[in-house]
């Protein structure tokens, strides 16, 4: 009974360690490029980045209207990458990650 109790206790302390550090990997920030390709004036970018910077968990946004993309920086506990497509495709643009 002794020796289970042990058994019990060491597995009971690698799930807490593998818990945080599953936390951290969560926490961490993430830099997302989405391609937009419909943007077709100089206002469209603007447009763009007010729609992801509302998103939450969103911290950095730049967008270029010459590369028809945004490089979204993220917290992906609080928010993903689909939401991110949401985001812009509700203001009027499609897009999707670039690879
Ligand atoms: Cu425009």
């Amino acid at each position: 009974m002794k020796k289970l109790h042990k058994i019990l206790l060491s597995s009971t302390f690698i799930f807490a360690i593998a818990t945080v550090c599953t936390d951290a990997a969560f926490a961490a920030a993430q830099t997302v490029t989405l391609s937009v390709p419909g943007m077709y004036c100089a206002v469209c970018p603007i447009t763009v980045r007010k729609a992801l910077e509302k998103v939450a968990g969103v911290s950095k946004v730049n967008v270029s209207y010459e590369n028809k993309e945004a490089v979204v920086t993220f917290d992906d506990a609080k928010t993903s990458i689909k939401a991110l497509e949401d985001a812009t495709f509700d203001a009027g643009y499609e897009s999707k990650p670039k690879n």
